[in-house]
């Protein structure tokens, strides 16, 4: 619980106006709407449910080809993803909503790519001089000196270049563009692509930018997994919508620092739509699922119970499928998944986000020819043995909050963003890096340019650490749960914890970022610059 008994602390004030509620304790029911800054919000209840068919974004179509940045010999697709301003209805009886998207759309068009084939895509900037949204000058990086619109596209899971990672401060104004390179020496993954503008990207991708990027290689294709119309990317992103159907991003009482320290919509868009509903054939399906939210933590699960199998964590299949009745996914995280409709023709049923419908799914009648494999074992994840590391590094996540106990901003190891480089693997060695988060909140802390394993969990007392100035266990160690014990590049870093990641950093030397992926986080100091080095 809080432990915050103060007069209404600027989050109590958030949640008790329904602008903000803590994803892991409250339910995610509609918050009353009484007091919310600003404007009347769109009334879910009396919204029709399950009227819209579910959208499945567009792929995006390569411009061409150019020659390869390290090859020129070589000639390799070119895309062109220009960010613009469109309107697009979310339900059939709400008026078309505003968004900033790639290609127009949001979820942007996806990318679909082989593991070793490069790409470049060209980032376009032709979005108009003033944000549709809040932004607070006071935070890193989004002072009044500087354009108000700016984007830089990060794809999170990339094992890209420095100067195609998005590094936040890389960010560009309207009427210009960035080419990046995607070498794409990776394996078969969901990536996904999204805005990483230092001290705006929770604005940026709440107004609608990110959209899908999906890596194949020759392994994934031998499993015969579900494919063509039997895979679907299910994108969730919760968002606030007013009266009028239009975008709300919830501000502060205070019109000088409007930044709150958390966003948690009572609306869920999957792939753009609101309540949607998805005709399928009764067999397998294979979902890629993506949490797009800033800060929600979704727990999904079917309305009949059904069980359903992880294959794969953020960056790749497991090890072999986990059956599950309950998936609980941070922000930035990805889940592929196989649903098995077989058995169910003519039902009807939802996917539950804790107790509220989201996507309804319609069974066919008709039986089904297989649509793909379940195989039991799929693909092996070596361990990184601990005995490879050559450094270990304790990292603390913590809040500066004051007087009256309102978070005014969130620190990785202590440290704002603009401070000196202090994490310096060296190029292809391996690190443990322990994440003891002193705060209330679960961070799911994301590396860019590796992917890592999870070792463990261990909770802690911040007050002994305080005392004793060193980290005292409280219980056992707790291995990473079997659907998170593949390759991962977030984690979820829970209260009182210490998180235990292993990495080895290869690809590049240069510079990245990790950070809390709680946009709002991110965008107010939970970020820190990091230097792979010769
Ligand atoms: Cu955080």
């Amino acid at each position: 619980m809080r432990r915050r008994q103060t007069a209404l602390s600027r989050r109590e004030f958030l949640a008790a106006s329904g602008a903000a509620a803590t994803g892991l304790i409250l339910p995610q029911t509609n918050p009353q709407r009484a007091g919310v800054i600003g404007r009347p919000l769109l009334n879910l209840e009396t919204l029709e449910k399950f009227v819209d068919a579910l959208p499945i974004p567009r792929m995006a179509a390569p411009s061409g080809t150019r020659p390869e940045p390290r090859r020129p010999a070589q000639k390799i697709p070119y895309y062109r993803l220009a960010m613009r301003p469109f309107a697009a209805k979310i339900h059939r009886d709400v008026p078309a909503t505003r968004f900033w998207g790639y290609e127009g759309t949001s979820p942007g068009p996806t990318i679909e790519t082989r593991s070793g084939e490069p790409i470049l895509v060209e980032w376009v900037n032709q979005l108009p001089a003033t944000h549709i949204l809040p932004i607070d000058h006071t935070i890193h990086g989004a002072g009044r000196e500087i354009a108000d619109v700016r984007v830089v596209a990060h794809l999170h899971g990339a094992k890209a270049p420095p100067e195609s990672d998005g590094y936040p401060e890389a960010w560009f104004a309207p009427g210009k563009s960035a080419m990046y390179h995607y070498p794409n020496q990776q394996d078969a993954a969901m990536l996904w692509y999204h805005d990483h503008a230092l001290g705006i990207t929770r604005l940026n991708i709440y107004a609608g930018l990110l959209g899908a990027y999906v890596i194949r290689d020759h392994f994934e294709d031998g499993l015969r997994l579900p494919r063509g119309k039997y895979e679907i990317p299910l994108i969730l992103c919760d968002r606030f919508f007013d009266s009028q159907g239009q975008l709300y991003y919830p501000v502060s009482p205070d019109p000088e620092s409007p930044w709150v320290p958390e966003v948690f919509g009572d609306a869920a868009l999957v792939n753009g739509k609101l309540f949607p509903y998805l005709e399928v054939e009764a067999c397998k399906y294979r979902f890629r699922l993506l949490n797009g939210s800033n800060a929600r933590f979704f727990s999904l699960s079917f309305s009949n119970g059904l069980q359903f199998h992880q294959i794969g964590t953020d960056l790749g299949l497991l090890p072999a499928p986990v059956p599950l009745r309950r998936l609980d996914i941070a922000p930035a995280e990805r889940a592929d998944l196989i649903v098995d409709f077989a058995g169910h023709a003519g039902e009807n049923f939802q996917l539950l986000s804790t107790i509220l419908p989201v996507l309804q799914f319609r069974v066919a009648r008709r039986p089904a020819r297989e649509s793909g494999g379940l195989p039991a074992t799929l693909r092996p994840v070596p361990k990184i043995p601990e005995s490879a590391a050559v450094q270990t590094r304790l990292l603390t996540l913590g809040e500066k909050d004051d007087k009256a106990g309102n978070p005014m901003t969130m620190l990785l190891d202590n440290k704002h963003w603009s401070m000196p480089v202090t994490e310096t693997p060296k190029l292809n060695s391996a690190e443990i890096w322990s994440f003891a988060n002193f705060t209330d909140d679960s961070h799911p802390v994301h590396l860019h340019l590796v992917r890592f394993q999870i070792l463990d969990r261990q909770s802690f007392e911040p007050e002994e650490y305080y005392k004793q100035g060193k980290i005292v266990s409280l219980a056992n160690a707790v291995p990473a749960a079997p659907n998170e014990a593949g390759w991962k590049d977030t984690v979820q870093a829970h209260s009182r914890m210490v998180t235990r990641i292993i990495a080895r950093f290869e690809g590049f030397t240069g510079r990245y970022v990790w950070h809390c992926h709680i946009l709002e986080h991110e965008d107010n100091e939970m970020m820190r610059p990091y230097d792979v080095i010769a």
